[in-house]
């Protein structure tokens, strides 16, 4: 179908999953509606910051202004909440995950984690920020309220993940485990329409994305991977491109559109990472690994891992399946 839109698109794949009760599909809804105001006001927040006020001060209407993150943090949950159909949701911006107390949402068979506003220091700098988010079934009983267990499940157990990119142009990427698909959205119309079908990552990869001022408080592993990827060998189309935004999902974003890796390792300064399990590298291992790439950490695959703890870290090395081949015959090799 020519122009398909995104509430289209999800009514007609929603056929893909008999005996589905449209749940799934209320809650991709409600992700929609909460990224069209995320990327409205992501839109005005130069604006807003230096032309109505800085955040902490009032509106012209009079109305206290929120920080970006705070807001999509309380656009998402509100528009989440509203469809009753998650009994619960964790998020990067809350220490502990939010159970809903309303009858209607404890009978919610689904949980949603995200990180709604992720990169959000590079908003002052009018750069790309992305909202990650993940969806499970609930492991905890139906009408009660949603328990921590509910949200530490391992990666493959996901049913969908996404994430929106608000970027020169706002997408809407995910994944109910049948591939990926990319919608752009038209702010004329306030409409997201099917832009990039069935993503996969090129066969040709050659982009590398990491903090290297971090490479000296890295492994020598890494620091063996980084040499190898900055090799004179036209053979194997190295030296590779190096591009890091500091953005995980515009970093992830473009190496999924042109072929690249992106690792965020463990350093002496923060021994696990820096980016979340449940909020950013599960997300987007499911991401990758449905677009034929690759996601892992030191040395198992990123969706295996049973998390401990809501806000745990690992190290995250993931993108084109070939270039974290390459990583991981490096990371694997003896000493
Ligand atoms: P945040 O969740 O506090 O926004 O941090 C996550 C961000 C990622 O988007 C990005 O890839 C990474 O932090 C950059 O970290 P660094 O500045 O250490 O390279
Ligand atoms: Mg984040």
């Amino acid at each position: 179908m020519k122009n398909q839109t995104l509430g289209e698109f999800i009514i007609d794949t929603q056929k893909d999953f008999p005996g589905s009760t449209g749940e799934l599909s209320k809650i991709l809804s409600s992700i929609r509606l909460a990224a069209k105001l995320v990327s409205h006001e992501t839109n005005k927040a130069g604006l807003a910051k230096h032309i109505l006020g800085a955040a902490g001060s009032e509106n012209v209407q009079g109305e206290q202004q929120q920080k970006l993150d705070v807001y999509a943090n309380n656009q998402f949950i509100e528009a989440l909440k509203a469809r009753e159909v998650v009994c619960g949701i964790g998020s990067e911006e809350n220490d502990e995950f939010i159970s809903f107390e309303e009858d209607s949402c404890k009978n919610g068979k689904y949980v949603v984690l995200m990180d709604p506003l992720d990169g959000s220091s590079n908003i002052d700098v009018n750069v790309s920020i992305g909202t990650i988010f993940s969806v499970f079934e609930r492991c905890s009983e139906l009408g009660t309220l949603a328990k921590k267990e509910d949200f530490l499940q391992k990666g493959t157990k996901q049913v969908a993940a996404g994430y929106v990119i608000y970027g020169s142009s706002t997408m809407l990427v995910y994944s109910t485990g049948n591939g990926v698909n990319g919608f752009t959205f038209d702010p004329s119309i306030g409409v997201f329409f099917l832009s990039h079908p069935n993503m996969k990552f090129p066969e040709k990869a050659s982009i590398f994305s990491i903090n290297e001022g971090n490479l000296n408080i890295s492994s020598s592993k890494i620091q063996e991977y980084v040499a190898y990827c900055k090799e004179n060998n036209p053979s194997s189309s190295r030296p590779y491109t190096a591009r890091y935004i500091g953005s995980l999902v515009a970093d992830f974003h473009r190496n999924l559109i042109k072929g690249g890796v992106y690792l965020y390792p463990d350093t002496t300064k923060a021994p696990n990472g820096k980016l979340r399990l449940l909020y950013e590298c599960s997300p987007l291992a499911f991401i990758a690994e449905q677009a034929g790439g690759k996601a892992i950490s030191n040395n198992e695959r990123i969706l295996d891992i049973q998390p401990e703890d809501l806000h745990q870290r690992v190290p995250l090395y993931i993108g084109s399946s070939n270039m974290i081949n390459e990583l991981e015959a490096i990371l694997n090799r003896g000493n």
